[in-house]
C-alpha cells in the first residue's frame, strides 16, 4: 500500500505518532512473524527485559521475550531496514532526507502474561540536540487491545523533555496510565512517533503472542548529547540518504 508521506507528516508533527496501515502486505508480517520467533527459538536466551516498573501493572509475574539487533541474526531484517516503503515515512515524518540507524529491538509478549511498558520517553535512553530521532514499531501479527498494544498519549511530544527519575528508571510513575491512548493495529502495521511521545503499553492478557520490531531510526545531522547505546550493532549505518556530517553516527 503506498502511503500518503504529505498527511502522515502532518499527523506525525501534530500528534507526536502516526500509525501507517497495511506498509507490509500480511504475508510479508506473517513471514516476519515466522523468522522472529524462529530467531528467538535458535538463540535460545533466557535474559528477560521487563522493565522493574512493569512489576505493579500486573497481579502476576509477566514475561518478554527480545533480542537486540535482530538484523544481525537473519538478512530479512536487514532488507527491511532500508526498505523504502518504511524510510520514506521515516525520512517524511522528520523532515529531512536522510535516516540513520539508531538500533533495533525485537520483543514477543508471550500470551497470557506478556509484559507491559510504563509510560515513558525515549528521550533520556538516548538523547540528542534537535531531537529528530524517532521509533517505528513494525507488527508482525494483530496488536489489539488485549495482547498489550502500544499506547500513547497525542500531543505529548509538543512539551518537549520530561523530568525523569534520576535513579535510572526512566518510566513517567506520575502521567497516569489510562490517559495513553491505545493504538490497536494490525499485521504490518507501522506505528511511527517521535522519541519525546510519551508512550508505554499494556499486559498481553490474550492467548496469543504479540511480536513487533522497533526500530529507532534518526537524522544523521542531529549529534547525540550524551554517548548512550553505544553496544547497538550497526548503530550509524545509512538507511535512505547519505551522511552529510561523516560522522558515522559518532
Ligand atoms: O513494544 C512495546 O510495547 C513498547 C516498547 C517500548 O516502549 C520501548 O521499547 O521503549
Amino acid at each position: 500500500m503506498t502511503t500518503d508521506l504529505n498527511l502522515a507528516a502532518k499527523k506525525y508533527a501534530t500528534d507526536g505518532f502516526v500509525l501507517v496501515k497495511g506498509l507490509l502486505s500480511k504475508e510479508e508480517a506473517a513471514s516476519y512473524r515466522e523468522a522472529s520467533h524462529q530467531l528467538l527459538a535458535r538463540l535460545n536466551r533466557d535474559d528477560d527485559p521487563t522493565w522493574g516498573a512493569a512489576t505493579g501493572m500486573s497481579a502476576t509475574k509477566t514475561k518478554l521475550q527480545h533480542l537486540h539487533d535482530a538484523q544481525f541474526y537473519d538478512a530479512a531484517f536487514s532488507r527491511l531496514l532500508v526498505d523504502p516503503r518504511f524510510t520514506d515515512v521515516a525520512a517524511a515524518v522528520m523532515g529531512v532526507p536522510n535516516v540513520q540507524l539508531h538500533h533495533t529491538k525485537l520483543f514477543v509478549k508471550p500470551p497470557e502474561n506478556g509484559s507491559p511498558f510504563p509510560l515513558h520517553q525515549d528521550y533520556p535512553f538516548f538523547p540528542h540536540t534537535h531531537h529528530r530521532v524517532g521509533a517505528a514499531i513494525f507488527h508482525f501479527d494483530d496488536a489489539p487491545e488485549e495482547k498489550g498494544c502500544v499506547r500513547v498519549i497525542p500531543g505529548s511530544h509538543l512539551e518537549g523533555p520530561r523530568e525523569h527519575d534520576p535513579e535510572g528508571s526512566f518510566h513517567l510513575p506520575d502521567v497516569p496510565f489510562e490517559s495513553a491512548v491505545p493504538q490497536p493495529a494490525e499485521a504490518g502495521d507501522v506505528l511511527f512517533f517521535t522519541y519525546l511521545t510519551v508512550h508505554g503499553s499494556g499486559v498481553n492478557v490474550s492467548d496469543q503472542a504479540r511480536t513487533t520490531w522497533l526500530v529507532q531510526y534518526r537524522d544523521p545531522g542531529d549529534p547525540p548529547t550524551v554517548r548512550t547505546h553505544d553496544h547497538s550493532l550497526g548503530q550509524g549505518m545509512m538507511l535512505r540518504g547519505v551522511d552529510p556530517t561523516g560522522r558515522s553516527g559518532a
